[in-house]
C-alpha cells in the first residue's frame, strides 16, 4: 500500500492508523501548494481532487477521503473499529462527523481567512469540540479501546493546539492519551513533527 501525504495534514490519521494496523506502507509526500509529489509526479494526474490522504493499494486501486479510507483500514484490522451491534455505523457516524462537521470547520485558517473569519472558524471548531466531549464515552471515543477515528480526532486537535481553539478538559485528556501512543509518535517523527503538548492552552 502506498500513502500520499503531506506533513501535519489530515493524512496523519491514515499513518497512524497503518502503524497501529501493522500495515507496512509506502509514504510520498505531496507539495499540496504545486501539486507535486516528492518524485516529481503530477499529483492532479494521481488524484484530480489534489487532497491528501490517498491510498493506492497493491493491486493499483486507488482509495480517496478519510471516511472510505480509515474505515478500509479498520475493516481490515476492525480492533481499530468501534465495537457493539451497530459498531461499523457508529465508526461511520463519527468519522462524518469529524470530517463534515470538524475538519470543515479548520478549513478557513488554511485559507487565508481575516481574523473575523478565523474567529468565527474557532468559534465553530469549539462548538463541535463540546460535542464530541458530551458524546464520547471516555478515555476514547468509543471507550476502552482506541479506533481510526481517534487517529482522524488527534490531526485536528493538533491544528487546535495550532490555531488557539478552547478545547474542552475531556477531550485534552484524549489527545495526551492519542499523543501517548507510539504509533502516534512514530508518525509525527516521520513527518518531521513535534510532540504536541495541549496542557500549554489549558
Ligand atoms: N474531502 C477530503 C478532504 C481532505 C483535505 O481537506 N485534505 C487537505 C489536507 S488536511 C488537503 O489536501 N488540502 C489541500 C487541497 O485540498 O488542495 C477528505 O476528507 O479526505
Amino acid at each position: 500500500m502506498k500513502l500520499f501525504y503531506s506533513p501535519g495534514a489530515c493524512s496523519i490519521a491514515t499513518r497512524i492508523s497503518l502503524h497501529e494496523a501493522g500495515i507496512d506502507a509506502e509514504f510520498e509526500r505531496v507539495d499540496l501548494k504545486a501539486k507535486v509529489t516528492e518524485r516529481g509526479s503530477d499529483y492532479l494526474a494521481i488524484n484530480p481532487a489534489g487532497s491528501v490522504p490517498m491510498i493506492v493499494l497493491d493491486d493499483g486501486t486507488g482509495v480517496t477521503e478519510n471516511v472510505a479510507i480509515l474505515a478500509l483500514i479498520a475493516e481490515r484490522v476492525p480492533e481499530l473499529g468501534a465495537d457493539g451491534q451497530l459498531g461499523q455505523i457508529r465508526l461511520l457516524e463519527m468519522l462524518s462527523f469529524l470530517s463534515t462537521e470538524l475538519h470543515a470547520s479548520f478549513k478557513p485558517f488554511f485559507h487565508d481567512a481575516d481574523e473575523a473569519g478565523k474567529e468565527s472558524a474557532r468559534e465553530a471548531a469549539a462548538k463541535r469540540l463540546e460535542l464530541i466531549d458530551a458524546a464520547m464515552l471516555g478515555p476514547y471515543l468509543f471507550g476502552r479501546a482506541f479506533t481510526v477515528a481517534d487517529a482522524y480526532l488527534f490531526a485536528m486537535l493538533r491544528w487546535a493546539v495550532q490555531f488557539g481553539v478552547p478545547t474542552p478538559a475531556r477531550v485534552r485528556d484524549l489527545f495526551e492519551l492519542i499523543a501517548s501512543r507510539d504509533s502516534v509518535r512514530r508518525a509525527l517523527t516521520e513527518e518531521g513533527l513535534e510532540i504536541p503538548l495541549l496542557a500549554a492552552q489549558a
